[in-house]
């Protein structure tokens, strides 16, 4: 599996935090260092660009996008934070690779740093292991069509089991 991350440096004491925790799931699930390409970024509303160009260059199987966007006195948070959900849905929806969207959005810096490795966990670990399971999902669908899976049914398809 190869992954591209998409790493935004606004913010950087809390998206160095995200980004460590993205390789650290990618590594823990078998995404070596070197099937890992970092890509950085000025801010939250640059990503989609970028997470579209590589997820367009047809060598990463998902591309994850991480960033933090922290409200301030001013609309501009509203403004790049919904840039970058838009852009980043756009980006997969457009090229049919999984984009993740690793990016926070919170009022305060204390909320960002308890979901960068703080008491609610690692939102870039999460990210990451969102990639691994969205490339599974799509080759779970590509496998269905694959002539030589033909016979193979059941009610589960991807990564996870639904419930009963
Ligand atoms: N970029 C962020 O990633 N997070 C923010 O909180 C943020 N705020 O608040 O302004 C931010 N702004 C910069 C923006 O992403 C662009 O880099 C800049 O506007 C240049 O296009």
């Amino acid at each position: 599996m190869s992954i591209a991350v998409v790493w935004s440096r606004f913010n950087e004491e809390i998206t160095a935090r995200l980004l460590a925790g993205a390789r650290r799931a990618l590594e823990a699930h078998g995404v070596a260092p070197d099937r890992t390409d970092i890509l950085a970024v000025p801010g939250a509303f640059e990503i989609p660009l970028v997470a579209k160009h590589l997820a367009a260059r047809g060598r990463y199987d998902a591309v994850v996008a991480i960033g933090a966007v922290i409200r301030g006195e001013t609309g501009h948070y509203d403004l790049v934070a919904q840039a970058a959900a838009d852009g980043i849905a756009r980006a997969a929806l457009d090229t049919g690779v999984p984009v993740i969207f690793g990016v926070l959005a919170t009022e305060t810096p204390e909320q960002a740093r308890a979901r960068s490795g703080g008491a609610l966990g690692n939102r870039g670990e999460d990210a990451a292991l969102a990639a691994i399971e969205m490339v599974e999902v799509l080759r779970s669908i590509a496998a269905r069509d694959d002539p030589a899976s033909a016979g193979r049914s059941g009610p589960a398809w991807g990564a996870g089991t639904p419930p009963e």
